[in-house]
């Protein structure tokens, strides 16, 4: 059993602001970092920007700046979203710092010595914003580019190239021995039927046409084109190529360690495919999985700005709160499927999940123990009501799901586990009457039913933390747990929680009107 996890999420272009898309990324890869340490295991969680580019240039040239002026400016942003969304990275990694920079032409330098990368000539389609060449047949009689649909321009120049042939076989192999390598499993059929059979291109590495990179120190003129720049923030954020780095050892050189890229679903092939091939030249370990997440859309399809349909995080988080945003997010949208942002969908996910089946638990709860037990939530005493051992083995049974599910990366699908819970806790008191109960005296009774609401909330707590960062302290204070019962270790077994003393708190989710939110948000898109 792997003890230690490095998860990193794609370095995002600093061409414009981050938008709701990249926000859902980020979270979820913070959503299951923080589960991992909730779990005991190390954690590495890297993010980062991928500042360099021909795009990059003219963005800045537009604005009238030079290129590094521009992407300083534009990753304050970047940051400051993820602190909004109190994302808990170790580290940001900047493909114009020092070190990342050392690493590239380190790594373009071995390659090329080892004849892993040739000098050629480019003839092909080239898509600017996406930064990619595209083949005859790719682009299609209207040459559209295949990703982003925008015209792509006749481009030739010379350019180094890297030899995917001689790794392939090796990559391959790798495929089929670690049939969790890339997953969902739909992208790997993708990968293969529409990259591996007609023959991998080779990959394009260097170009002349704009100076806004690492330069090829071999060849003045030359820069290293974005894909290997980007890629190797992976390894130059933990010391690379010092292999003797304290983080390069213990979180890519070592077995212990599960290596886990997240990207989405625009950028598979080139961790899938490419990255994995220049880690084989670079006779470098593979990570152990590449996990591809679905694109958001919008009602009206992807968003972008021309469309004015882009939705920023901030806006959204300040209004309703971060855990809702966050929440919303891992929620929504199955963790590796497609999904659409609706404002309605945010709306009633908020109220009906949170304000209703889970802050309303809380709420209710608390006002029985306050009623009933002066505020002490009675000591456990075992399966008293018909209702308790049901209860119980679903509480215990959750538990056991909700990690199988998250170490699969099935995040969503952990969430609804947790909410199973919620409500039939919720029908619990529906089950047992506890103001019946307190009328006929059955104190035993009574005592058991609100012991065992209090412990499943706990439980619901705990497992929902990673996600709702703010909320479970505020649980916490409310059923006046110690902050020390936020660990793992105490859900092996059933009823830790008995003695203390509830006091109400405001509630957890306040319920939102519908009708003025959905305006609200509507307003936002621009
Ligand atoms: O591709 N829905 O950067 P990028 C969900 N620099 N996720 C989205 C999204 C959407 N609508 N739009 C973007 C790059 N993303 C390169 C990456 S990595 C070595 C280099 C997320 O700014 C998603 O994860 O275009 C996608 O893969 C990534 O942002 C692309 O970000």
């Amino acid at each position: 059993m792997k003890k230690r996890v490095y998860i990193t999420t794609p370095i995002y272009y600093p061409s414009a602001k981050l938008h709701i898309g990249h926000a859902y990324c980020t979270t979820l890869c913070d959503v299951f970092a923080r589960y991992k340490r909730l779990m005991g295991y190390e954690v590495f969680f890297l993010t980062g920007s991928d500042e360099h580019g021909e795009k990059i240039e003219s963005k800045a040239k537009e604005a009238n700046k030079t290129s590094q002026q521009f992407v300083d400016e534009i990753v304050v942003g970047f940051k400051e979203l993820w602190d909004a969304l109190k994302i808990t990275n170790n580290d940001f990694i900047r493909t114009t710092e020092q070190r990342h920079i050392k690493a590239v032409s380190y790594v373009f330098s071995k390659l090329l010595q080892k004849g892993d990368i040739y000098l050629g000539n480019y003839e092909g389609w080239y898509c600017v914003p996406c930064e990619s060449f595209w083949t005859e047949t790719q682009t299609g009689d209207d040459h559209l580019c295949p990703d982003c649909h925008r015209p792509v321009e006749k481009k030739s120049e010379e350019s180094y190239f890297f030899n995917t042939n001689k790794y392939l076989p090796a990559l391959m192999k790798h495929f089929d021995e670690n049939p969790a390598f890339l997953t969902p499993i739909s992208r790997k059929n993708e990968m293969i039927n529409t990259f591996i059979k007609p023959g991998l291109a080779d990959l394009a590495v260097s170009r002349t046409s704009f100076s806004w990179g690492v330069p090829v120190k071999e060849k003045p003129g030359h820069v290293v084109y974005v894909w290997i720049d980007a890629l190797v923030n992976y390894i130059s954020a933990l010391g690379y190529p010092d292999e003797n780095a304290e983080k390069f050892k213990k979180f890519w050189n070592d077995k212990n360690t599960e290596i886990i890229h997240v990207c989405g679903a625009d950028i598979t092939r080139f961790h899938a495919l490419y990255w994995p091939l220049f880690l084989l030249g670079l006779d470098l370990r593979l990570p152990d999985r590449v996990f591809v997440h679905g694109l958001l859309m919008m009602k009206d399809g992807k968003m972008s700005k021309s469309k004015g349909n882009v939705i920023d995080p901030f806006p959204l988080i300040e209004r309703y709160g971060v855990d809702a945003v966050r929440y919303y997010l891992a929620r929504e949208t199955v963790f590796g499927s497609d999904g659409t942002f609706t404002p309605e969908q945010f709306i009633e996910r908020v109220n009906v999940d949170l304000a209703n089946d889970y802050g309303n638990l809380l709420h209710r709860t608390i006002s029985m123990i306050i009623k009933y037990f002066d505020g002490i939530i009675p000591t456990y005493q075992g399966q008293v009501t018909p209702f308790d051992n049901e209860l119980e083995e679903l509480a215990l049974s959750t538990i056991k799901e909700y990690r199988e599910q998250f170490d699969e990366l099935e995040i969503t699908e952990a969430f609804i586990s947790v909410f199973k819970l919620v409500s039939a806790t919720n029908k619990y008191i529906d089950n047992t009457e506890p103001w019946n109960l307190a009328k006929n005296c059955e104190t035993k009774a009574l005592a058991s039913a609100m012991n065992h609401l209090a412990n499943n909330l706990y439980i619901a707590a705990v497992l929902l933390s990673p996600v709702l960062v703010e909320t479970t302290k505020k649980l916490f204070t409310q059923l006046g747990i110690e902050e020390k019962f936020l660990s793992i270790e105490y859900l092996n077994k059933y009823g830790v929680i008995g003695g203390q003393k509830v006091s109400k708190g405001i509630p957890l989710f306040p319920r939102l009107k519908p009708e003025d939110e959905i305006e609200y948000i509507k307003n936002l898109m621009s």
